[in-house]
C-alpha cells in the first residue's frame, strides 16, 4: 500500500468516511461527505481493533479444524438433505445489517431466488422494522426522504428516542454546530435523561410507549391551530380525515394528552407551539420508536404530522429515521429482510415476483415472505427449522429471552456462524466460518441518506479467513446453481445488483441505481459516495425525496395512517413493578467483539450496570456500587447498581452490549421479552416489567490476568476490561468470603503450574493481595478486600502496570505493596481520546472559572480530538454554572 486507502467506518449509521494511511494510522476522511474528516471516539480507535489476537482463523466443523472445501460441502450438503427431506422452509439464514451489500445480495438471492424459501431474515429486525414498514404504509416504499444537511438547514429538531450524542456522534457534532449559528432549537423526547437531552432546549421524559399519543395531540393540534396544509395534503396525499379522526378520539384534549404520557400539560403546549410555528421541522427519530410493540405506529403518527404539514423533502425539513447498522439501508436495498423480495420489490406488488424470477433465472422463487427473526427462533427451537446459518451478528446475545434463543441453537440440527471472533453464538455453531473483517474485505454500504460508499481493504486477512460473499457463493455452486453464482468478486455483484434495481422499474420504484449497472472493475475500484436514486441517465446524484409529492403508490399520494392508541404489550404490575429499558453506551459497540478489546474504550463505562433513579434506589435500599438481581418472567441476573438523577422514576436501563465473555450478569437479554409489533414484527426491547432487589456485598476484589477468564465462584459477579497485554476483572462478592481462603484465591489466580507465588496478608485490615509469576513476570495478580475494610483496592491502571517488564528477585516481596498499588483514585474517564477524568473537568472547570467547551479543550485537551465527550463536557459546563448561580 503505497497511497492512503478510502474506506467506510464499520460502526453506525452516519457513514463516516476513513482513511487508512500506508503507514497504518487511521483518520478521518475530509473528503467524504457524511463526516468532512471527523471521526468519533469508536471510529478514532478503529486502529485498536485490527490485532489477530483471539480471530477464527480457520473453518471448524464439530469443534476440530479443517479445510473451507471440506466445511464448505458440509454445509451444502446438510442444506441439501434437509430442504430434500422437509422442503426449502426448514433451512434459513440469519444475517446482519453489518454485512456488505455484496454479502447481503448473495445471502438474499441464495435462499429467496434458489432454495426457495423466504426465510431469510436479520437483525435488522430488531432494529429498523417498524421504520421500513412505516415508510411502506406512508410513502408505498422504504425511503428516507431528507439528507443530513436537514439537521443543519433546520430551525427545529425533534429527537424521538434517539441518542443521538452517543448513538450518532458525527450527526450530532454537525448539529450542534450549526445550532451555534443559527439557534436551532433542539427537543428530545426520550423517558430518560441522556447526553443528549442534556443539551436541549426542551426535554420531554414521556411515559414509556407514549409516542403515539404525543404525535396523535400534536396532529389534532396542527388542525385546531390552523398550521395544517390543506393545499398539499389535497393535491399529495390521502387519508387525512380518517388519521385525524383517529388522533382526536386518542388525544382529544391536553389533559388527554398528559395523562397518556404522563408529561405536564405546559410542556406539551411548548412542544406543539413550537412545531406548529416552525416550517423548518426535522423530527429524528430512532430505537425508542422502532423497538416497540406499537413501533410502526409511532413512526406513522411522526410522518402523519410531516405530511399534514406538508414539511418533507424540502431543505430543513421532514422525518428522518437514522439508521444504526453501517448497512441497515443497504441490506433493506438489496431486500434482506424477510417479507421483502428483492431491490425495494416486496411480494405482494404486482409483478414483482415475475421480474425477480426472470432477472435471476430462478425458476424456485419464493412465493411468500418468510419467517420474522423471533419467530424464526422460535420455528428453530420448535423443530420446524432444521438447518440455520448465521452471519455478523450475534443473537445468543441480541435477541430477547437470549435463553430460549440459546436452547433453540443447541437443539438445532445444523447451525452454521460466520464471524470473525469467537462468541455466545459460535460456541453453539456446528460449522464456524471465518469471516474477513473490516479492513479487509471490499464492498459497499449505505447510510441513514441514503449515501452508498466502499468500503476497501488496506490489509490482508488473517489465516484462512474469507468474505461472507465468497462463502454464500460457493455454497451456491455446491448446491447446483453455478452459473447464478459464478461472480469473480464484489464488483461484479454490485453491478448484478444495480441492474437489477432498474430492472423493470422505469420510475416505479424508487430504489434505482442503475447507472452503476455497468461500472467495470476500475470504476468500482474508483467510486466515490453517492446518494440514490441513481437512474441510468441521472446526471448527478439523488438529493431530497416527495417535496412535490410522488410517493411510490400507485396513485403517487402518500398515505395517512391511522393510529390508535395502545399501551405496552406487558405493563409493571405487582410480581414486576419496575420497567427494564435497553440501549447503548457511548465507547461500546453492540456485543462488543471489536470495541470491547480497546482499553481506552473500556474506561468511560468499565463495569455493566443497572441504572435507577434516586427515588427508586433509595425506595429498594439499592447503594450505588452495590449488587442487584434484576428478575423478569424471562430470566434473571445480577448488575451493579448505578444512580442516575436523569432516570425516570419506575424504570431502570442496562446497556446492551455485555455478553458471557465480559461479565457473570450476561446478556440483558436474557431478561428481555419478546412481543412484537404486529406489522412489522420488531421486539418491544425497551419496555419488560421486572423486579429488583438488592444483594448484600461482603467482599470485593480486582483481578489482573493476562488470559480473558471467566471465573466462577459462589456469590461472585465479575466483570471484565481489557489492558494492555491482559485483562482486569472487578470482582464483587455477594457471599461472605471463605474462612478458607485458599481454594477461592486457587480458582481465581488460576495460575500456570509452577508459577511463584507471593502474597501480602493483613487480615486485621480485611485486605488480601497474592501474585502469580512466571520466570519474573507477573501472570497473575489478585487483590481481595473485605466490605468495610478502610483499605482500598488499587486502579485497575496502576495493577495493569504490573504486566510490563520483568520483577526483579529483591523487588518480589515488595511488589504488591508499592504505593502507586495502595489507593484508588475514584475517577470516571469522559474523554477517552486525552484519558481525562470527570473529577479532573470539574475541578478545573471551577478553578479556572470555564465557561465555554473551547475553554476546557485548551485547558486539558478534553474534547479536541473526535468530540465523543463534548455533550458531556458541555453539560459539566452547566452543572458548574448552575451551582456558580445557585451560590452567589
Ligand atoms: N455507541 C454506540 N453507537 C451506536 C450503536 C452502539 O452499539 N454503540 N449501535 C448502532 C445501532 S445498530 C443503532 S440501532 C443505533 C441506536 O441508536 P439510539 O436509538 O439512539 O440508541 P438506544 O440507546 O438504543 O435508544 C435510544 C433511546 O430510546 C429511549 N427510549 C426508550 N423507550 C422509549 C419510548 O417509549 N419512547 C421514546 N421516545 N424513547 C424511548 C431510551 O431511553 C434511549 O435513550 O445506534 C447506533 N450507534
Ligand atoms: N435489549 C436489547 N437488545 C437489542 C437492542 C437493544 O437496544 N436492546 N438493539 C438491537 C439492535 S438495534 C441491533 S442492530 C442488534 C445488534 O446485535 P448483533 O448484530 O448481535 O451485535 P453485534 O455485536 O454487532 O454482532 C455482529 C457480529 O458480527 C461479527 N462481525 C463483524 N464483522 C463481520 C463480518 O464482516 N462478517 C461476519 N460474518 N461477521 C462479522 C462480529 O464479530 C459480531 O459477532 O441488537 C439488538 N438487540
Ligand atoms: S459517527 Fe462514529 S461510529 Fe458512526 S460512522 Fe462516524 S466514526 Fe463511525
Ligand atoms: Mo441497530
Amino acid at each position: 500500500m503505497t497511497q492512503a486507502v478510502r474506506t467506510t467506518c464499520p460502526y453506525c449509521g452516519v457513514g463516516c468516511g476513513v482513511l487508512a494511511a500506508p503507514d497504518g494510522t487511521l483518520k478521518g476522511d475530509p473528503a467524504h461527505p457524511a463526516n468532512r474528516g471527523r471521526l468519533c471516539v469508536k471510529g478514532a480507535a478503529l486502529g485498536e481493533t485490527l490485532s489477530e489476537a483471539g480471530r477464527l482463523l480457520h473453518p471448524t466443523v464439530a469443534g476440530g479444524r479443517t479445510s473451507w472445501d471440506a466445511a464448505l460441502d458440509q454445509v451444502a450438503a446438510r442444506f441439501r438433505a434437509t430442504i430434500d427431506e422437509h422442503g426449502p422452509d426448514s433451512v434459513a439464514f440469519y444475517v446482519s445489517g453489518q454485512c456488505l451489500t455484496e454479502d447481503y445480495y448473495v445471502a438474499n438471492k441464495l435462499m429467496k431466488g434458489f432454495i426457495g424459501s423466504g426465510n431469510i431474515d436479520t437483525n435488522s429486525r430488531l432494529c429498523m422494522a417498524s421504520s421500513v414498514a412505516g415508510h411502506g404504509r406512508a410513502f408505498g416504499a422504504d425511503v428516507v426522504p431528507g439528507i443530513y444537511e436537514d439537521l443543519e438547514e433546520a430551525d427545529l429538531v425533534v429527537l424521538v428516542g434517539s441518542n443521538l450524542a452517543w448513538c450518532h456522534p458525527v450527526l450530532h457534532g454537525r448539529l450542534q454546530a450549526a445550532r451555534a449559528g443559527r439557534g436551532t432549537q433542539l427537543v428530545v423526547i426520550d423517558p430518560r435523561g441522556t447526553a443528549t437531552s442534556a443539551g436541549a432546549d426542551l426535554h420531554l421524559p414521556l411515559a414509556p410507549g407514549s409516542d403515539v399519543a404525543l404525535f396523535a395531540g400534536l396532529l389534532a393540534h396542527l388542525a385546531e391551530a390552523g398550521a395544517l396544509e390543506a393545499g398539499w395534503i389535497a393535491a399529495h396525499t390521502g387519508g387525512f380525515e380518517a388519521a385525524l379522526a383517529a388522533a382526536r378520539e386518542t388525544a382529544p384534549s391536553l389533559p388527554r394528552v398528559a395523562a397518556l404520557t404522563g408529561l405536564a400539560e405546559a410542556e406539551i403546549r411548548r412542544f406543539y407551539a413550537l412545531f406548529a410555528a416552525t416550517e423548518r421541522s426535522v423530527t429524528v427519530y430512532s430505537q425508542g420508536v422502532n423497538q416497540s410493540a406499537a413501533g410502526t405506529d409511532k413512526v406513522n403518527a411522526i410522518l402523519n404530522c410531516h405530511l399534514a404539514t406538508g414539511r418533507i423533502g424540502r431543505p430543513g425539513m421532514g422525518p428522518f429515521s437514522v439508521t444504526g447498522q453501517p448497512n441497515a439501508m443497504g441490506g433493506r436495498e438489496v431486500g434482506g429482510l424477510a417479507n421483502q423480495l428483492a431491490a425495494h420489490m416486496r411480494f405482494d406488488m404486482p409483478g414483482a415476483q415475475d421480474l425477480v424470477r426472470r432477472f435471476w433465472g430462478a425458476p424456485n422463487l419464493a412465493t411468500r415472505p418468510g419467517l420474522k427473526a423471533v419467530e424464526l427462533f422460535e420455528a428453530v427451537r420448535e423443530g420446524r427449522v432444521k438447518a440455520l446459518w448465521i452471519m455478523a451478528t450475534n443473537p445468543a446475545d441480541s435477541l430477547p429471552r437470549a435463553g430460549l434463543v440459546r436452547e433453540a441453537l443447541a437443539a438445532c440440527p445444523f447451525v452454521v456462524v460466520s464471524d470473525c471472533w469467537e462468541t455466545d453464538t459460535t460456541r453453539l455453531a456446528h460449522v464456524v466460518l471465518p469471516a474477513a473483517a473490516w479492513g479487509e474485505k471490499s464492498g459497499t454500504v449505505t447510510n441513514s441518506e441514503r449515501r452508498i460508499s466502499r468500503q476497501r481493504p488496506f490489509r490482508a486477512p488473517p489465516g484462512e479467513a474469507r468474505p461472507d460473499w465468497w462463502m454464500l457463493a460457493e455454497t451456491g455452486r455446491r448446491l447446483g446453481w453455478a452459473a447464478a453464482f459464478a461472480w469473480d468478486g464484489p464488483a461484479a455483484i454490485f453491478r448484478e445488483h444495480a441492474a437489477l434495481s432498474g430492472f423493470g422499474n422505469a420510475g416505479s420504484r424508487c430504489f434505482d441505481i442503475s447507472a452503476m449497472a455497468g461500472l467495470d472493475e476500475a470504476g468500482y475500484e474508483a467510486m466515490t459516495p453517492f446518494r440514490w436514486p441513481l437512474p441510468a441517465g441521472a446526471g448527478e446524484e439523488g438529493s431530497r425525496l416527495f417535496a412535490e409529492g410522488g410517493f411510490p403508490t400507485p396513485d403517487g399520494r402518500a398515505r395517512f395512517v391511522a393510529t390508535p392508541f395502545r399501551g405496552l404489550a406487558a405493563a409493571p404490575d405487582a410480581a414486576f413493578p419496575l420497567l427494564l429499558n435497553t440501549g447503548r453506551l457511548r465507547d461500546q459497540w453492540h456485543t462488543m467483539t471489536r470495541t470491547g478489546q480497546v482499553p481506552r474504550l473500556a474506561e468511560h463505562s468499565p463495569v455493566p450496570a443497572a441504572g435507577f433513579a434516586p427515588g427508586d434506589a433509595a425506595r429498594l435500599g439499592l447503594e450505588p456500587g452495590g449488587l442487584v438481581r434484576l428478575a423478569s418472567p424471562h430470566g434473571e441476573t445480577v448488575l451493579r447498581v448505578a444512580i442516575e438523577p436523569g432516570q425516570r422514576p419506575g424504570e431502570v436501563f442496562v446497556p446492551m452490549h455485555w455478553t458471557d465473555d465480559f461479565t457473570s450478569s450476561g446478556p440483558v437479554d436474557r431478561l428481555v421479552g419478546a412481543a412484537t409489533d404486529p406489522v412489522s414484527g420488531q421486539p418491544e426491547l425497551k419496555a419488560t416489567p421486572v423486579r429488583a432487589e438488592p444483594l448484600p456485598v461482603h467482599w470485593r476484589g480486582l483481578l489482573l490476568h493476562r488470559r480473558a477468564l471467566r471465573p466462577e465462584a459462589p456469590g461472585l459477579h465479575w466483570s471484565r476490561v481489557p489492558v494492555v497485554q491482559g485483562h482486569v476483572l472487578e470482582l464483587t462478592g455477594a457471599a461472605p468470603l471463605p474462612a478458607e481462603l485458599a481454594p477461592l484465591v486457587e480458582a481465581l489466580l488460576a495460575a500456570p503450574a509452577g508459577a511463584e507465588q507471593v502474597h501480602l496478608a493483613d487480615p486485621g485490615r480485611g485486605i488480601w493481595r497474592f501474585a502469580a509469576l512466571v520466570e519474573g513476570r507477573v501472570e497473575a495478580c489478585l487483590f481481595l478486600m473485605r466490605e468495610g475494610s478502610r483499605a482500598s483496592l488499587p486502579s485497575g491502571a496502576a495493577l495493569a502496570a504490573l504486566l510490563q517488564g520483568l520483577v526483579a528477585e529483591g523487588a518480589r516481596p515488595g511488589l504488591l505493596a508499592g504505593q502507586a498499588l495502595a489507593a484508588r483514585p475514584a475517577e470516571r474517564n469522559i474523554c477517552a481520546c486525552f484519558g481525562v477524568g470527570i473529577e479532573t473537568l470539574r475541578a478545573c472547570i471551577l478553578d479556572r472559572r470555564l465557561t465555554t467547551a473551547d475553554a476546557v479543550g485548551a485547558a486539558l485537551g478534553a474534547g479536541t480530538n473526535c468530540g465523543s465527550c463534548l455533550p458531556e463536557i458541555r453539560a459539566l459546563l452547566r452543572e458548574a454554572q448552575n451551582e456558580t448561580e445557585a451560590a452567589a
